[in-house]
């Protein structure tokens, strides 16, 4: 297993649409293997495929707080949602910045799992929170974009600077 490579904010990559998954092979099987592995090493409570430069639709998501209740969505599809809530939100894509989005309170997500069996699940608190933004990186979306322009301004400059400092 490798721990992969996370893109960081405003790298252009993470506004790729991913593909959708024909089939879930091996080699599919193998990726969510090491994105599970950089997810936890990070650490984090989601991922997807986007974030390690792979522009296929699979995401990982674990947030017990044992670490031990792993869930795959390929192909994830939000079939429907419901009501209305802010969470403060980070991201692996940009370290250090947490700031409040408003998503849907409780969605329905369908999806195939790392054997290409199809799953429905409701999700709400959050759950919910991280299955729309894992669904949105790979729809090439990172949380950011739900700022003001002056915040996504602030927050690249700042990112920009801190990959000066660190080089
Ligand atoms: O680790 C993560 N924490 C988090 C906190 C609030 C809302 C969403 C997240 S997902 C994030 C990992 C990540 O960047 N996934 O794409
Ligand atoms: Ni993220």
């Amino acid at each position: 297993m490798a721990i992969l490579k996370i893109l960081h904010y405003p790298d252009e990559r993470l506004c790729r649409a991913a593909k959708r998954v024909e089939l879930v092979s091996e080699v599919t099987r193998k990726l969510v293997r090491d994105m599970a592995k950089t997810m936890y090493a990070a650490p984090g409570v989601g991922l997807a495929a986007t974030q390690v430069d792979v522009h296929e639709q699979v995401a990982v998501i674990d947030v017990s707080e044992e670490r031990n209740q792993l869930k795959v969505f390929i192909n994830p599809e939000i079939i429907a949602s419901s009501g209305e809530k802010e969470c403060e939100e980070g991201c692996l894509s940009v370290p250090g910045i947490y700031e409040m989005v408003r998503r849907a309170e409780k969605i329905t997500v369908r999806a195939l799992d790392e054997n290409g069996q199809s799953f429905t699940l409701e999700a709400e608190g959050f759950l919910a929170v991280c299955i729309q933004h894992e669904i949105d990186h790979l729809h090439g979306k990172v949380f950011v974009e739900y700022l003001s322009r002056l915040k996504q301004i602030r927050i690249r400059a700042k990112l920009k600077k801190r990959l000066r400092e660190t080089m």
